[in-house]
């Protein structure tokens, strides 16, 4: 298993829409174990492929508590929704935002498992919020696109401030790192 580098806002990359999977094939579950292993990482509660630069409609999740209850969607559509509910949002592409969005209370859902099985899923509650987050990440949506556009200006340079002081500071010796080799 491997860990994933996750694609950041503004990354063109994170716009790209994703192609169906066609091979259910042991490249696929690879993929699905290491998204896995990637998400429980971060942490989070869903991953998009789309936020590993895999371009290919698929997206995990686990909104259990003990993180114990992984979900795996192949070729997801939503066949249904119903309600509306506004809830706080986060993305690990977006990282350190969180914002009101509003989305569908419920959604019905068809997919495929890793085998190529398919079925279908109504979920509510974070369950819902979450599918609908990631569906909109394998389209090249972000949560941000729900914002105003001077929100999403604003947040888009918060995160470009930050990544130059993460390369910034990671290029620089520390102050004292000399004389500790020696
Ligand atoms: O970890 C995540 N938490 C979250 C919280 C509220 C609504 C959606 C999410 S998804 C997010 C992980 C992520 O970025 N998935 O794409
Ligand atoms: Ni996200």
């Amino acid at each position: 298993m491997a860990l994933l580098p996750i694609l950041e806002f503004p990354d063109p990359r994170l716009r790209t829409r994703a192609e169906p999977v066609q091979q259910f094939d042991a490249a696929l579950k690879r993929l699905i174990a290491d998204m896995l292993q990637t998400m429980y990482a971060a942490p989070g509660i869903g991953l998009a492929a789309t936020q590993v630069n895999v371009h290919r409609r698929l997206l995990v999740m686990d909104v259990s508590a003990e993180k114990h209850q992984p979900q795996v969607y192949i070729n997801p559509e939503i066949v249904a929704r119903d309600g509306l509910e506004v809830s706080e949002e986060g993305c690990l592409s977006v990282p350190n935002v969180f914002e009101q969005v509003e989305r569908a209370a419920r959604v019905q859902v068809r997919a495929q498992d890793q085998d190529g099985e398919p079925f279908e899923r109504e979920l509510e509650g974070l369950a819902a919020v979450c599918l609908q987050h990631e569906i909109d990440h394998l389209a090249g949506k972000l949560f941000v696109d729900y914002l105003s556009g001077l929100k999403r200006e604003r947040i888009r340079r918060k995160l470009e401030k930050e990544r130059r002081e993460r390369v910034s500071g990671a290029a620089k010796p520390a102050a004292h790192a000399s004389a500790r080799v020696i």
